[in-house]
């Protein structure tokens, strides 16, 4: 089965839709496979987004995406990669499709209330950044 990374960004942590979204996850089909409630560290979250350095908008979502607690989790499911980005929506949630994550709980293009991986690449690269201790 296919494994992709999800989190659940501060803006959803702070308005209490850890719930909701796991719900709306788990109703799509997806096995939570692997989770964890972390604060990225400054570092750690520059790391993680570095294909973003150098945008105009990389500093303000480090800072954003340290501001608060996570949820990260593995996803199973077949096609997890693309069905979840498919269930997240688009980054920025005025665009994002009736029923995705994003246009129910996302407040604008940085605080989009969650992250899911875009590649199988990816995938493997970022669960091992959440979970370096499982594979
Ligand atoms: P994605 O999360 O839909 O894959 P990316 O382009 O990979 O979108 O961008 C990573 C994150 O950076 C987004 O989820 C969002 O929080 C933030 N971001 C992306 N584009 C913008 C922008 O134009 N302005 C502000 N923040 C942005
Ligand atoms: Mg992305």
């Amino acid at each position: 089965m296919e494994k992709t990374l999800f989190f659940i960004k501060p803006d959803a942590v702070e308005r209490n839709l850890i719930g909701e979204v796991i719900r709306k996850v788990e109703n799509s089909g997806f096995k939570i496979n692997n989770l964890k409630m972390v604060r990225l560290r400054k570092a750690q979250a520059e790391e993680f987004y570095k294909i973003h350095k150098g945008k105009d908008f990389f500093e303000k979502l480090v800072e954003y995406v340290c501001a608060g607690l996570i949820v990260a989790m593995v996803l199973e499911k077949e096609s997890a990669i693309k069905d979840l980005r498919e269930l997240v929506g688009a980054t920025d949630p005025a665009f994002a499709k009736k029923g995705s994550i994003r246009y129910d709980f996302g407040l604008d293009v940085t605080r989009n209330s969650c992250h899911a991986s875009d590649s199988s690449k990816t995938a493997k690269d970022e669960i091992l950044f959440f979970f370096p201790e499982k594979d």
